[in-house]
């Protein structure tokens, strides 16, 4: 919709909207008509709706119907019912022991049985009610981080509301005026708690959409762990030397990859929570935008192309683009010491050491030691797993630092992240595979005619 004029307003509204005034029974005052002017000088906001009157002939949001549900990549959506107009849902906050890929678990806090909880989501101009059971050993309080709601409903402990005690039961009710990517965490004895992964992402649809629509959306949560090898508990003490770097809660190899038809429209939601850290999250193969935060959307003119974009800790960012580039693009943090996991960084300096030399001394304490790159001479890509093999070197219960097996070798990389595969075609429901590059088109070791015709001299 657009809005012009100051004194005579003029304004113009798609059928929808059109039909919720007039059905409604409230009346839009011309103040809350010029915060939705794009030509107003306040921020833009996704906050399209006032507070209860509003919400008045507005049906509950239904998945595939009013909205295309979001995938969130090894994670889940939380049920819900309604019940009298109201979604109803129930999270449980509890310990559980969870994998962070094959040959890592750890003994976290969640939501029903699952770390990071499920994603809730629902449809601006829901009203929803969360009943939150608490059957930690401890008390705690969920916040729902960035939503724009009632005090009381806000859920910081000792300031808005009274700690949930083990046992209790709480139920928090408000409307949802607003559309985009929120999180809900424990905002009681948050450094604890959220070390050890109490949260989740809170995805809200918009009831009138604007632009041009995704064809898939897919739900990230950032954060990061210390776990320490040998250890099987997450150590919140730590504050800088995170050693466990997660999407959804996963740690590559043991991320899902995202697909994509060539010519979608792709829509990544990105949330991240981790204690101390920053995400610079890098796209290959495409540019996107940075189409909205959980402060708003961005109108067009705060648009810019991007092939990396920070999220910052406490904050969402979506990114949007068009897949058009068939392959397998990695998704990933672009701190070099993000896509490793459970790295010590107390070593020193052994580039150019013959680590055989070192490791047959050490041999005779550490049984089957083997330096970085000692099996293959090439640094870090020595210390990977398959997806499918546990670490044949790694002490029990630790994940080795980098990666996973490709169609060329080994992927030295691992930690926060995955694969974006970009297929013509995509068969529903099956494991694309690796991507079939066209004849002539991988690099490969130079042509010694190609070298001759270059002047390419060795
Ligand atoms: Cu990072």
């Amino acid at each position: 919709m657009s809005i012009t004029g100051s004194t005579q307003r003029k304004v113009t509204m798609n059928s929808n909207r059109r039909q919720l005034l007039m059905a409604g029974s409230a009346v839009l005052s011309a103040g809350a008509l010029a915060r939705q002017s794009n030509t107003n000088a306040t921020p833009a906001h996704n906050r399209t709706l006032s507070r209860d009157t509003d919400l008045a002939g507005l049906t509950p949001g239904q998945p595939g119907v009013d909205y295309r549900p979001v995938v969130t990549p090894n994670g889940a959506a939380l049920p819900f019912k309604v019940i009298d107009g109201v979604k109803v849902f129930h999270l449980v906050a509890e310990e559980v022991d969870h994998e962070f890929a094959r040959g890592l678990r750890a003994h976290c806090y969640g939501f029903n049985g699952r770390v990071h909880g499920p994603t809730i989501e629902a449809l601006e101009g829901d009203r929803v009610r969360i009943y939150v059971t608490n059957r930690l050993k401890v008390p705690t309080s969920v916040h729902w981080h960035g939503i724009l709601l009632p005090n009381g409903m806000d859920g910081v402990g000792g300031l808005t509301q009274r700690p949930i005690e083990p046992g209790e039961t709480f139920r928090y009710e408000f409307p949802l005026l607003q559309h985009g990517t929120y999180m809900y965490h424990s905002h009681h004895d948050e450094m604890a708690q959220m070390a050890m992964g109490l949260m989740g992402l809170f995805v809200i649809h918009p009831r009138y959409p604007q632009g041009p629509r995704p064809d898939r959306e897919y739900a990230f949560l950032l954060s990061e762990w210390k776990i320490t090898v040998g250890s099987r508990r997450p150590d919140p003490n730590e504050m800088g030397d995170f050693n466990v770097l997660t999407l959804n809660a996963r740690t590559a190899p043991g991320t899902e990859a995202i697909v994509a038809r060539v010519g979608e429209r792709v829509r990544l939601r990105i949330g991240n929570l981790s204690g101390m850290s920053h995400h610079p999250i890098h796209l290959h193969g495409h540019t996107f935008e940075v189409v909205a935060t959980d402060g708003g959307t961005l109108p067009d003119t705060a648009r810019w192309p991007e092939v990396t974009a920070l999220v910052p800790t406490g904050s969402t960012r979506d990114f949007e683009f068009v897949a058009d580039n068939p392959g397998d693009w990695p998704l990933h943090c672009h701190m070099t010491h993000h896509v490793m996991t459970q790295m010590g960084h107390g070593l020193p300096i052994l580039d150019g050491v013959d680590p055989t030399l070192f490791d047959a001394a050490l041999e005779r304490a550490v049984p089957a030691y083997a330096s970085m790159g000692a099996a293959s001479g090439d640094g870090m890509s020595g210390h990977g797993q398959d997806a499918d093999e546990a670490p044949a070197m790694s002490p029990p219960n630790s994940l080795a630092m980098v990666g996973m097996r490709g169609p060329f070798g080994f992927v030295t990389m691992g930690g926060m992240f995955t694969v974006l595969k970009v297929r013509g075609s995509l068969p529903e429901g099956r494991d694309v595979g690796w991507y079939q590059h066209p004849e002539g088109t991988v690099s490969m070791r130079a042509d010694p005619k190609d070298l001759a015709r270059d002047g390419i001299e060795l």
